[in-house]
């Protein structure tokens, strides 16, 4: 920016900020947002975001802070507490983490120690940057130990990974993914955890809504001790993280509650915190539909993207089981260029490392998610829609402000918020508070 830094200049950044925040409001209203890991806040809990908890410290427990005047903060996070454990049906869960990584962070910090082996998925294959050395294993220190990838299933292949566990003997198991197309063999691999003296960890982000609506598998019954995970996927809370476990050890919670604070925080963005316990309670009441329809239109735009004939993966069972698909883009020009254009046209997806894949600053796929548009009321007929759309840019040349145009005529009849307290309030909202801009 220009100008010599008066008072006006100063004013005129601070408009700048407003009115692109609000041009961005606008394209979302008008765009098809098919990224994996965003969602929607519901009204009542996007109004706590803007609550006097922003401006709190809290540090420590309920009923045991550091900090004076938390009384109502205790209120929400004993309450937050008690929503969470019920919704996963747990014994333990700590709302402290900030963010998924964070609590990534707060769990490598509780359960390995710098040098220690951790066994995981490769990236290529759908792992998170955390499982990488330029993320959260180097940062603790710790070294991954690869499973063995089932390109075809899209999944860990059992067998062979038990092979490489029994040699290896990882002293803690990662299971989670970014690419996350269908349920993780924890049940399968449980008994050789236990045999080689591993813990299991299971990276939720992704799917913690399907697990939360009884949609997808349940780690902490299957044999995984510890569930980390952020609150803003297909669970559709704040941005946030969370630590749930199941067990009887009172050191693993002590350990894991210590990972959190003072491990990895210091304050634990108590807005959020609060907005999260609506996101559970409006879980309770209405997350099990919202899954099942999450889950449902991906199966439905997986299918419908295949009859028009895009590569995607997963096809001898059914594309996907969760929220996600990918799709190979080699013959549309690549992840990259076909991510841009399809964002050109109004249709916002990611570029994304598949399987095969040699070089990670090319990747050959896109990724779709579909908990947005389910968040915003559309269901299998309207993922039909969205493959023609695709088909007609990808496939048959039609130009991108032309393709945008058809997009933003068919999201017009999605705007609202559904699966929530306030259903069909405005989805997409820029709020004014001041009223004008600063003079
Ligand atoms: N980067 C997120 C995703 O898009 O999957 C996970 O943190």
């Amino acid at each position: 920016m220009g100008g010599d830094g008066t008072e006006g200049d100063m004013a005129r950044a601070v408009e700048q900020v407003r009115d692109a925040v609000r041009r961005h409001t606008t394209r979302f209203e008008h765009a098809i947002p098919l990224i994996a890991s965003e969602n929607l806040l519901s009204p009542y809990a996007r109004e706590l975001m803007i609550s006097d908890f922003d401006a709190r410290y809290a540090e420590g427990l309920p009923g045991e802070r550091y900090y004076e005047g938390n009384e109502q903060v205790d209120e929400v996070e004993t309450l937050c507490l008690d929503l969470a454990k019920r919704l996963f049906r747990c014994s333990f869960a700590d709302v402290r983490p900030i963010s998924g990584t964070v609590a990534n962070l707060a769990v490598l910090k509780a359960l390995s120690e710098p040098g220690d082996l951790v066994g995981t998925c490769r990236l290529a294959d759908g792992a998170h940057i955390s499982s990488a050395s330029f993320g959260a294993f180097g940062l603790r220190g710790v070294k991954p130990v690869y499973y063995v990838w089932d390109a075809q299933r899209m999944t860990i292949d059992v067998a062979r990974t038990r092979e490489i566990l029994r040699a290896v003997r990882p002293k803690l198991c990662l299971f989670g993914l970014s690419l996350f197309l269908f349920p993780l063999p924890v049940q399968e691999l449980s008994p050789t955890l236990e045999e080689i003296g591993a813990r299991g960890w299971y990276d939720g982000a992704h799917v913690l809504g399907l697990i939360a609506g009884g949609e997808f598998q349940d780690p902490l019954h299957e044999g995984c001790v510890v569930i980390s995970a952020s609150t803003h996927k297909t669970l559709p809370g704040p941005q946030h993280g969370i630590l749930l476990a199941n067990t009887d050890d009172p050191d693993v919670t002590k350990r894991l509650a210590s990972g959190a604070f003072p491990g990895v925080t210091s304050n634990h963005h108590l807005h959020a915190m609060a907005a999260l316990a609506v996101s559970l309670a409006e879980h309770l009441a209405f997350g099990r539909a919202y899954a099942r329809q999450v889950i449902a239109n991906a199966k439905a735009l997986g299918a419908a993207l295949h009859e028009r004939g895009f590569d995607v993966l997963g096809e001898e069972l059914g594309f996907t089981a969760s929220h996600t698909l990918a799709v190979r883009v080699t013959r549309e020009g690549g992840g990259e260029e076909v991510a841009r254009r399809l964002a050109a046209a109004g249709i916002i997806t990611n570029k994304n490392l598949l399987p095969g894949d040699t070089s990670s600053k090319h990747p050959g796929g896109i990724r779709l998610g579909t908990p947005e548009v389910t968040r915003v009321g559309m269901t299998e007929k309207e993922m039909a829609r969205i493959a023609e759309l695709m088909d007609d840019l990808l496939h048959h040349g039609k130009a991108p402000e032309s393709v945008a145009a058809d997009s933003a005529a068919f999201k017009s009849g999605f705007t609202g918020l559904r699966y929530c307290f306030g259903a069909g309030e405005a989805a997409y909202r820029y709020f004014d508070l001041v009223g004008h801009p600063p003079p």
